[in-house]
């Protein structure tokens, strides 16, 4: 009950022997911080972000009605098909996708001891205890080492052991162990977890609530269930073009989905991907319950994250290799000291802000290596968003790629994949057309599947004279946001700036 009474507990630390020149004060105290980070989640899972979603999540709408919902975060997106591997590089460093230790800007962009200004290597300069579970892989591993103490693994079972119980676990044990040995030092933990990323197997009682099987026969559909999740309302049988990335996993080869789209396989692996949250869920309330116990939930700033979202369906795809809402953007929710209870923020944040924002929250100099901005402002009703415009990149497949750019309400996604073969641009209003809608998501066995009838203007505009200088406009303002991050290609209308981009680099070929 520190917080409740600040005074009894600094004289008894100090009767007692522990650290102690003066009784700390609630001011006095630096706040712990609880990152949670999951694993491939759109937003549009959880209710806080979609009411229309029939996941339970009573802890995570908890946080939303104790803190800050932001609506418009975002990862800036990957070079690699691997897309966690960037972003999470983002997040412990604070800095651009163009300017990572690993990537195209690796040798020009990046200074060589990154790691010493990540995450843990910061907070444990600053003296926070510093902890993190996490799934294994896929990751910067050279940050990673640096939380003192540290249990990752992957986990993506469908048991206690085997799956989210199990990272729920190692927090829980650590901050048992903290109380059992009365350490005082704040803390940083980095509270990871391997799910709902595939394979998605649930726990047979939460398989058992959406209606979901772990579906394993390559030959067979799964079996139809009302209690699955429907289909999404952006969802379309197949993509209208080639998204450029041929023999993608994510697209061809996940268990349970594989090359297909149809309806029974999409709302079985949903009801999958439900049970995969809910069990999550379940850890966050059983972590926020231990920490209410101990007296530290009101000095602890808790974040919630995923590294970025997932297709499952939505416009005919399946995986995180695309730049559509469902897929760029992240949940993010916050609560803590000073953040008012039940506020929402329109943000613009990148999941590259975490670092500053942790650092900020915490009251730590901000190491000079950080291009991120810290969202505190936000938090604290201060400020409505960071910044006016976000820019995103897909570009793991064929060479340039996708990329996108926001501004306000107005989103322009451009497309060249496949050697030339694919040139697309599309525009979208998303007050208007928030499901970025299709021509496709007009026609009537679509319409069908998904019970949603789009308005004739939610749809791409990029083809309407009336947008034209709208375009012109967005596409030069994603030409500026290329030229300032220092992405290091062009698209096929674009001056190419003499660039002399990156060639793809061939996999090493394997001694037999
Ligand atoms: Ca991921
Ligand atoms: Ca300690």
């Amino acid at each position: 009950m520190r917080t409740l009474i600040p005074w009894s507990v600094g004289v008894f630390a100090c009767i007692v022997g522990f650290v102690c020149d003066h009784p700390a004060t609630a001011a006095e105290e630096r706040p712990n911080l609880l990152f949670i980070l999951v694993d491939d989640q759109s937003p549009f899972d959880l209710k806080v972000y979609n009411p229309d979603s029939k996941l339970d999540s009573p802890s995570i709408d908890r946080l939303a009605s104790e803190g800050m919902t932001i609506d418009q975060a975002y990862h800036m997106g990957s070079f690699s098909g691997a897309v966690c591997t960037p972003s999470r590089h983002m997040i412990m460093t604070g800095r651009t996708v163009w300017h990572l230790p690993i990537g195209p800007g690796k040798t020009r962009h990046c200074p060589p001891d990154i790691a010493e200004n990540s995450m843990a290597a910061v907070f444990n300069r600053a003296g926070y205890d510093t902890m993190r579970t996490c799934k294994r892989g896929n990751s910067y591993e050279k940050a990673n080492a640096l939380f003192t103490v540290r249990h990752d693994a992957t986990k993506r079972g469908g048991t206690e052991e085997s799956g989210s119980a199990w990272h729920g676990k190692q927090v829980m044990d650590y901050l048992q162990q903290r109380q059992a040995s009365a350490d005082t030092d704040p803390f940083l933990i980095y509270f990871g977890f391997s799910h709902p990323h595939d394979t998605r197997d649930g726990t047979p009682e939460l398989l058992d609530k959406y209606g979901a099987v772990n579906h394993k026969n390559r030959s067979e559909l799964p079996a139809a269930n009302p209690k699955q999740p429907q289909l999404p309302p952006n969802y379309l049988p197949e993509h209208p073009f080639h998204h450029g990335h041929p023999g993608l996993r994510d697209e061809v080869n996940v268990s349970g989905v594989w090359e297909r789209r149809d309806e029974r396989t999409i709302r079985n692996e949903l009801g999958r991907e439900f049970a995969c949250d809910e069990n999550i869920d379940i850890q966050i309330g059983r972590v926020l319950e231990q920490l209410e116990a101990m007296g530290e939930l009101d000095n602890t700033y808790i974040i919630y994250t995923a590294d970025h979202g997932m297709a499952i369906g939505r416009h005919g795809l399946q995986g995180k290799q695309n730049l559509y809402e469902h897929t760029w953007r992240v949940p993010l929710i916050v609560k803590g000291p000073g953040i008012a209870p039940g506020s929402r923020a329109t943000g613009n944040t990148y999941l590259l802000d975490t670092l500053p924002t942790l650092c900020d929250l915490a009251g730590i100099d901000p190491p000079e290596t950080l291009e991120g901005v810290s969202f505190k402002p936000v938090l604290e009703g201060k400020q409505e968003t960071l910044r006016d415009t976000l820019y995103g990149v897909y570009c793991g497949g064929t060479k340039p790629g996708m990329r996108c750019v926001r501004r306000g309400d107005w989103k322009l996604i451009k497309y060249d994949v496949l050697n030339g073969q694919v040139h697309e641009t599309q525009l979208f209003n998303l007050a208007e057309n928030p499901n970025e809608y299709l021509p496709q998501h007009h026609a009537s066995d679509v319409i069908e599947l998904t019970g949603v009838k789009p308005q004739p203007q939610q749809t791409n505009l990029a083809g309407d004279a009336k947008y034209a200088d709208k375009l012109k406009e967005m596409e030069a303002l994603l030409l500026a946001e290329m030229r300032r991050l220092d992405d290091p290609y062009r698209l096929w209308d674009q001056p190419d700036d003499g660039l002399q981009p990156p060639q793809n680099v061939k996999p090493k070929r394997r001694k037999r």
